[in-house]
């Protein structure tokens, strides 16, 4: 397959000004009219125009209204001779029906959807499917009324009526005028049996618009939380950026048959249900949040992606890095208090090391701006999006909160309505803060753009009591990534801060400088090593390093067991007071894992000290922290994080070593779980805020180790009482936290209320899901997880073509339950090769993303490490794999 480099870019040959679009549609033929105007690009050498299609019939093409002659080379479309300025027609057809793939146009539940991006339009019609080719595009569609009363585009509404053509006057049209030029992945339409919640509002400057959301009929009573959050965004954008709606109409629809999480197409949003439908008997808190998130996401990307667009696919984290950063910091936003706002921090900084620093470390490693592809799909990755949230945040940290607005401000200036780069946007930034350490250093910055693998901070603290100073030394490395064997030194910022024996902040005063400064001060590493002394410093501090994880790399600190209880007692950043909860368990766990004496399975075995549990003790019935911050101390870190920390990774060991620590947790502390589910079980009338979340999260929690500690005990009361309340329940959070607690401590009583939970939301398919997912997510025991994956797959309810079915089975079994797929009998990974091939014949874009799975396969001790290449080479061998799945198994074995 072709690789696609950045290096090769050049400017199109032709632009694309005016797009008239014409559909009929029909599931077995959609008939695809497109009209465009053109002219040469005046600075690139005359050429051929070459347009993209993709698994399109033509029918007919028109220059200027006259038959010409073109030819095919692959898959595009090349006509020659041509005159600077011109009109051309291109008359085709399409099989939405036949669409598995689910890119470009398809139907799905008798409703027509597409998807676009990156390169879906040229499934639709012949193109420039470049994202730098933006048009002004007008859309008619044709269709039965009875069957699509409703038929939707980009843009405003400017005719709707009968059609003369139908019996009976039975087909209608709508037609569509975006006033937006677009790039066309960002083209969408939909025609079906929809309902819509509506919500006129009034922006800041006094414009009117109107906002919609539109479901099947029948789930308009979900549709309440995306509203708020719509509305929420419309807000935030203005307040927080300056940033107002652009539209009359701002349109959000949802389908059940979605590959992504929900896509922004300019003016109608198209989103995967499991990001729009929430009620409370139906969604937990966790759904609600993700809807908050992603409805800003998509919604912050009409500025962030739409106004300005990139300039070619390698520059994706332009406009996702930066909107995954605005989505982040609009739920800090909202959530409020300074200690939801950490908690958010925490979350997504916990998405970041358990996914994208093993993406980092892997096969598939690469730059936040990559240097090249062979399937821009398989780049749509959490390099991308989340480590790229993470380079803009570090702007931010770099030129202020009021510096990094007005470099967003000056970003808008100067590259509205157009089409950019990863430089023009850090340029932006830098220049809007010309004093600013962003701007001294912006092209050692942008390594973070260049240069792929995650940075480790290795630091080193001396005390000198004679001199009253505390000397830390700072080193950072960066160890080789596929493609790049070498890293220059990369621009850290480091939020730091010393620790007195009171807990307390000492003032923090640099040798050399007069004033000390309390709390916490940002140093900015440019150097492979960098020493700092602090003076005045009475007695040896415990220094917090990297808070507020300030930059995305690995701190490596060797601090003793009393550091970090301190730091876990008392640090003023909730970040590092998290993060050294987390190092002690941590410790304990490695230590365990690599004991000889600790015997795989032998789950009596202890691991945990009475230090750390004494400890864990004090979070829980700590008096004044949050319940959610408590839920985030009380878990331990996943497998998957711990196997991060291990040069050879046995996930069975890993596993059992785990499951000790969370039955000693359980069984230590049974009474204090009990007193805090006491305290916290009752959250009064269910509403999705931070607090009252955060006491549910704690509640479940107390509850899945209350009925560990039975298992153990053979006591019965709290296996019991754990049953009535997933009976009982008021919301789904209540309701799916105590159906987990039985399912995850193994108990009988699983066996009881499972078949129930079906029995009661057999008509939800988001709660169908979770219900597949928590069974092929349980903790294995003696194999028993992957029989019951295929017994899922046998349910009625079970389909390979419908991506959150598929993914809530196979994608939770591969890549969720370490324990559970990595059998040392290889089961899983037969299990997993035959279900990528299967995948890939229907969606190569779901195949390719299970198909990382094995990503981490060469770090695995054997058996498993032999076994799983085997797997690899297996998926490998088949001749006609999607360009996508042979990227992943490619890039796995090389
Ligand atoms: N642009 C693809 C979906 C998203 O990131 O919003
Ligand atoms: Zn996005």
């Amino acid at each position: 397959a072709a690789v696609i480099k950045r290096a090769d870019y050049i400017a199109p040959a032709y632009w694309i000004d005016t797009v008239d679009l014409c559909f009929d549609l029909d599931p077995a033929k959609t008939r695809v009219l497109n009209k465009m105007t053109l002219r040469r690009n005046p600075d690139v050498p005359a050429q051929a125009l070459k347009l993209d299609g993709e698994e399109l019939n033509l029918a007919r093409v028109l220059v200027n209204g006259q038959g010409t002659s073109f030819k095919m080379e692959g898959k595009q479309l090349v006509l020659d001779n041509l005159p600077d300025a011109f009109e051309l027609e291109i008359f085709t057809t399409t099989c939405p029906a036949k669409n598995t793939q689910l890119m470009g146009l398809y139907v799905s539940n008798d409703s027509f959807f597409t998807q676009c991006e990156a390169e879906g339009f040229r499934r639709i019609t012949y193109f420039l499917d470049r994202p730098d080719v933006m048009a002004s595009y007008s859309v008619t569609l044709r269709a039965d009324k009875a069957q699509y009363p409703v038929l939707l585009s980009n843009g405003n509404l400017v005719a709707q009526g009968p059609l003369e053509d139908g019996p009976n006057g039975a087909r209608h049209f709508a037609k569509w005028v975006d006033p937006h030029r677009k790039p066309c992945y960002l083209f969408a339409l939909v025609a079906g049996q929809l309902v819509s919640r509506e919500q006129r509002i009034t922006s800041r400057a006094g414009k009117d618009h109107v906002l919609q959301v539109y479901v099947r009929p029948g789930d308009l009573d979900k549709t309440e939380h995306a509203m708020n959050s719509l509305m929420h965004s419309v807000a935030w954008d203005e307040a927080r950026f300056g940033l107002p709606l652009d539209l009359e109409r701002f349109m959000i629809v949802a389908t059940s048959d979605f590959n992504m999480g929900a896509m922004e197409n300019k003016g109608l949003n198209i989103f995967n249900t499991k990001y729009v439908l929430a009620n409370q008997a139906t969604a937990t808190d966790l759904d609600f949040s993700n809807i908050e998130s992603v409805v800003g996401h998509e919604y912050f990307h009409n500025w962030t992606g739409n106004r300005i667009t990139c300039r070619d696919w390698f520059q994706l984290s332009l406009k996702e890095g930066l909107t995954v950063f605005r989505d982040q910091e609009f739920s800090q936003d909202l959530a409020g208090v300074a200690s939801a706002r950490a908690v958010k921090r925490i979350e997504d900084v916990r998405v970041l090391r358990t996914a994208q620093f093993p993406e980092d470390a892997g096969p598939m490693a690469h730059p936040v701006r990559p240097d090249s592809y062979i399937e821009i799909s398989n780049f749509y990755t959490v390099t991308i999006y989340e480590k790229g949230a993470e380079v803009v945040r570090m702007m931010q940290t770099l030129v202020g909160r009021k510096g990094f607005a007005k470099g967003l401000t000056l970003y808008f200036e100067r590259h509205d309505g157009q089409a950019v780069t990863c430089d023009d946007f850090a340029q932006a930034i830098a220049d809007a803060n010309p004093t600013s350490d962003l701007a001294r250093l912006l092209p050692q910055f942008k390594r973070w753009y260049s240069q792929a693998g995650t940075p480790r901070v290795h630091a080193q603290g001396v005390y000198d009591a004679a001199e009253r100073t505390y000397t830390l030394t700072l080193a950072q490395s960066c160890a080789p990534t596929p493609g790049q064997p070498v890293k220059e030194p990369f621009v850290i910022p480091v939020g730091l801060g010393l620790l007195g024996a009171d807990g307390k902040d000492l003032p923090l005063q640099p040798a050399g400088e007069t004033d000390a400064v309390a709390g916490t001060r940002t140093v900015v590493l440019t150097q492979a090593s960098e020493t700092l002394t602090f003076i005045n410093i009475a007695a040896e501090p415990v220094p917090s390093i990297l808070r507020g994880f300030t930059a995305p790399v690995v701190l490596e600190f060797d601090y003793t067991d009393a550091q970090l209880l301190h730091l876990l007692a008392h640090d003023s950043d909730p970040f590092n007071r998290w993060e050294a909860g987390q190092r002690l368990a941590v410790n304990r766990a490695v230590n365990a894992i690599k004991s000889i004496a600790y015997s795989a399975g032998g789950s009596d075995a202890s691991v945990l000290d009475d230090a750390y549990l004494e400890a864990m003790r004090q979070v829980l019935l700590h008096p004044t922290l949050d319940a959610a911050f408590k839920e985030l101390v009380l878990t331990l870190p996943s497998e998957t994080y711990l196997a991060e920390q291990l040069d050879v990774v046995d996930p069975q060991r890993i596993h059992a070593v785990r499951e000790a620590m969370r039955q000693q947790l359980a069984t230590a502390l049974a009474a204090d779980w009990e007193a805090t589910y006491q305290a916290h079980h009752d959250t009064g009338a269910y509403a999705p805020d931070a607090a009252s979340s955060g006491r549910r999260a704690l509640a479940g929690m107390a509850l899945t180790h209350l009925c560990l500690a039975a298992q153990a005990s053979g006591d019965a009361v709290w296996p019991g009482k754990t049953l009535q309340r997933f009976k009982d329940a008021g919301n789904m959070t209540d309701r799916f936290n105590a159906l987990s607690a039985l399912v995850s401590s193994g108990h009988a009583l699983a066996a009881e209320a499972l078949p129930r939970f079906h029995a009661m939301f057999k008509d939800e398919a988001l709660v169908i899901d979770k219900w597949m997912g928590l069974q092929a997510g349980a903790p294995d025991r003696g194999g028993n997880i992957l029989p019951a994956v295929k017994q899922l797959m046998k349910h009625p309810d079970f389909s390979l073509r419908n991506p959150n079915r598929a993914r809530s089975v196979i994608s939770t079994f591969c890549q969720g339950n370490p324990a559970a797929f990595h059998r040392a009998d290889a089961a899983g990974y037969v299990f997993w090769s035959d279900r990528v091939i299967e995948l890939d014949a229907i969606n190569p874009q779901v195949a390719a993303r299970l198909a990382r799975a094995l990503d981490r396969w060469s770090k695995l001790a054997e058996p498993y490490r032999s076994a799983a290449r085997e797997a690899i080479v297996r998926v490998a061998a088949k001749t006609d794999l999607s360009k996508d799945t042979l990227e992943v198994v490619t890039r796995a074995l090389a």
